[in-house]
């Protein structure tokens, strides 16, 4: 059976994973990039170039888009207008649910349809196990799609709101970034006494690893709104302990300021009179 032919615009490092990605499927592949010579590589590896976004769209009736953001993305779709019409777009740039419901709605205007979708994997993942992206907009069209979208990673579509895709994906690359801080400021923590990242790296891994396994309990504790059952570890005591983080971060010469935010939380979580509770009730302070 034929492949589907597909378009790629954007070809910025994530853009050349998927196209790639694409091409060892066995699909016909169109790119498109606005610097042209980024698409040169991919050529010899079998991708058809075009030399403008309004030619490579013209190419195939599922155009994906990876672009830097949503300002570059409305810079590129917008001219091309009434060319997108019958076409399904799915957007994997990073954006706020905001946008996408926005870029949905004027796809919508220009009769196209439009998937939104985060990646959960950086570069060299696509097309892997370790790969897996979030989904939103029109079912019918995701299911039409399904089988070209897998070659990327593990699809999981997350409804027909075009926000909620973006939704999960800031969710957990904020988790991410929670996990980041923690790492750079235990490496310069460390370091500031001579010791080498690398010689805590493989501790620090492993406590991590059992640390994430808080996380489907912290989510029964959010969903059921009962910070206090059972706590093994309290905010009282992991308050009391925090004055620890930063002070021997001052002691060190460096700065508290990725660690700080969740001291200051937990110590007006305890003043409010909540130290007997988990640190899961922070999360009441965040949405009150
Ligand atoms: N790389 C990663 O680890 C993450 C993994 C999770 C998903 N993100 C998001 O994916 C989007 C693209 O990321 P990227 O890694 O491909 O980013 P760059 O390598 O910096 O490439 C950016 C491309 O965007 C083009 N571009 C920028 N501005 C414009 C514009 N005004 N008009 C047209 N194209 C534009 C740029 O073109 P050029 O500079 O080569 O001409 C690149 O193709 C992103 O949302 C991540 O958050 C990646």
């Amino acid at each position: 059976m034929s492949k589907t032919p597909v378009t790629v615009l954007g070809l910025g490092d994530m853009g050349t994973a998927l196209a790639r990605a694409l091409l060892e499927g066995g699909h016909p592949t169109t790119v498109w990039n606005r610097t042209a010579a980024k698409a040169e590589a991919l050529a010899t590896e079998g991708a058809l170039t075009a030399a403008t976004a309004g030619e490579a769209v013209a190419a195939s009736r599922l155009v994906v888009v990876c672009l830097l953001d949503y300002d570059s993305v409305r810079q590129v779709l917008s001219p091309l207008g009434e060319a997108l019409a019958g076409r399904t777009v799915v957007n994997l740039t990073n954006g706020t649910p905001r946008q996408a419901r926005d870029l949905a709605a004027w796809a919508a205007g220009h009769g196209a349809e439009y998937i939104d979708g985060g990646i959960m994997a950086v570069p060299p993942m696509i097309g892997t196990p370790a790969a897996f992206l979030l989904y939103s907009g029109s079912p019918a069209a995701f299911a039409a799609h399904r089988s070209v979208l897998d070659l990327f990673g593990e699809s999981h579509h997350l409804g027909e709101d075009h926000g909620r895709a973006p939704l999960y994906d800031l969710a957990l690359l904020s988790a991410m970034y929670g996990m980041f801080s923690g790492v750079l400021h235990a490496y310069a923590l460390v370091r500031s006494d001579g010791v080498a990242a690398g010689d805590v790296a493989p501790l620090l891994g492993r406590w991590l690893t059992a640390m994430s396994g808080a996380v489907d309990g912290y989510a029964q504790r959010i969903d059921s709104g009962d910070h206090a059952t059972g706590v093994v570890s309290t905010i009282a005591m992991q308050s009391a302990a925090f004055g620890n983080f930063t002070g021997s971060a001052r002691d060190q010469g460096i700065s508290p300021e990725l660690i700080a935010p969740i001291g200051a939380l937990m110590a007006r979580r305890v003043a409010a009179g909540h130290g007997h509770e988990d640190l899961t009730g922070l999360v009441e302070l965040l949405t009150a």
